[in-house]
């Protein structure tokens, strides 16, 4: 069959070695009798050409994808043939735009990075204490105000994405099979919306700015109609604006809110993703409420066990601060980033396996594996990419490959090639002494 993937993937088959006109000379197949599953593919490169077959366009692509990483290196396509299919359906990476901005260009480059290593969920934290990025048509003074300048950690990351901003950003993602996922964080990480509608504030009375790196002091009110409004036209805009199945609603370290709040809270406010014909996913501080059936848990604690979690029979998506979080430093050294959880390097990001980090959590019930980065510290392009590199690769081949399949010694070198293409491409990646990297 003929026929033209994505721009990219044209440009990217047109460059591999020894490549003909047409894709590249590469025989794309769609086939959904071939058993290869929703992502899988099979990549078969022999002395007469090079055939990928996939039961889906998705597969495809991550087939490309593969391509790409065996180009690598001495520009020659090893021979052979690959079968394979993810582990995980949900492979994500975070980005938090609430405590620093990223622009859609910005975005869009990141993704670009993070699709070469089949991650195919982008989570956007668009609401927190320090700023409100996303446009809500009824709700200017969000954006105004807590997307304005000064917001941000220390008044230095403003901005906010439009509506159509956020659509560019949404369908350039499904042009690169990835689900966007946006965050509105409640009932907690609220002062940028409190800061710009004082009405939601307990008292009424205006509250402050803050641009400190804080959590658990702000909190919407349970017991207050006005919080009901504000919420719902928030989570229908974010609904309607969101071609994906899934809208996360945060739920996480509400240190002000009090227990009762935050159940009354979360039994009204739950059921709106399904509403709106979303389904909701909430950290995992909310598997302590009763939950709906559909709900997806995101795990997130250092802890190995969270029996709430386990008891909630939800599915979960595993994103333990300990071994994925990339605002973690790497070692002592590391410039920027955080060390609450402790110090997070390459091999502790791949060395784990997601079906046994949380005890009586059963195999099935693990949707996927997801990286946050959160932003306190981050100020650029180049900050992100330092701490997404080389750490989301051993991510995302978690969350890809089965654990037979993994190996510490082999990820090493293969994602040494990968240094020569980064700088290429100035990236800006750790030089982690992990890794043997190729003398440039
Ligand atoms: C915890 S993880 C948070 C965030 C911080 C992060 C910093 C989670 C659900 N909440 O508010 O940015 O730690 O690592």
């Amino acid at each position: 069959m003929t026929f033209t993937l994505s721009p990219d993937t044209t440009i990217w088959l047109a460059a591999l070695p020894g490549a003909g006109d047409e894709n590249g000379g590469v025989r794309l197949e769609l086939d959904d009798a071939a058993g290869l599953g929703a992502e899988g593919y099979r990549l078969a490169i022999t002395g007469d050409g090079v055939t990928l077959r996939a039961a889906t366009r998705a597969g495809l692509f991550w087939g490309v994808q593969t391509l790409r990483q065996l180009a690598a290196g001495d520009g020659v396509l090893p021979g052979g043939v690959i079968e394979d299919r993810p582990r995980y359906a949900y492979r994500g990476a975070m980005l938090d735009l609430a405590r620093h901005f990223f622009t859609v260009d910005e975005i869009k480059a990141h993704l670009d990075l993070l699709i070469q290593f089949k991650i195919n969920h982008l989570h956007l934290h668009l609401t927190d204490d320090q700023g409100w990025r996303l446009e809500i048509p009824g709700w200017p003074r969000l954006t105004e105000i807590g997307g304005g300048p000064g917001t941000g950690c220390d008044g230095a990351g403003p901005g906010f994405l439009t509506l159509a901003e956020y659509a560019e950003v949404t369908a350039y993602a499904a042009e690169r099979f990835v689900t966007v996922i946006p965050e509105i964080d409640m009932p907690g990480h609220v002062n940028a919306a409190l800061v710009a509608y004082p009405e939601l504030t307990a008292d009424g009375q205006p509250i402050a700015p803050r641009t400190d790196a804080e959590v658990g002091y702000s909190s919407l009110v349970a017991g207050k109609e006005e919080t009901y409004a504000f919420v719902e036209a928030v989570l229908k805009t974010v609904a309607d604006a969101t071609p994906g199945p899934y809208l996360h609603i945060g739920g996480d370290e509400c240190l002000s809110t009090s227990p009762e709040d935050y159940r009354a809270f979360l039994a009204r406010v739950l059921p709106l993703p399904a509403k709106y014909g979303k389904r909701a996913i909430g950290w995992h501080e909310i598997a302590g409420v009763e939950l709906p059936a559909d709900t997806v848990v995101q795990y997130w604690r250092p802890e190995a066990e969270a029996p709430s979690v386990v008891a909630s029979g939800r599915q979960v998506i595993m994103s333990p601060a300990d071994r994925v979080y990339l605002d973690m430093k790497y070692d002592e050294t590391t410039p920027i980033g955080l060390d609450w959880a402790g110090l997070v390097p390459v091999a502790r990001s791949y060395d784990w396996d997601p079906a046994h980090r949380l005890a009586g959590l059963p195999e099935e019930s693990v949707l996927g594996v997801a990286a946050p980065l959160w932003s306190e510290t981050l100020r650029s392009p180049a900050d992100v990419q330092y701490l997404t590199f080389p750490r989301l690769p051993a991510v995302a081949e978690v969350a890809w490959t089965p654990q037979s399949g993994r190996d510490w010694a082999s990820f090493r070198d293969r994602v040494a090639a990968f240094g020569p293409r980064w700088e290429a491409a100035g990236v800006n990646y750790f030089r982690s002494p992990e890794i043997d990297w190729p003398s440039a």
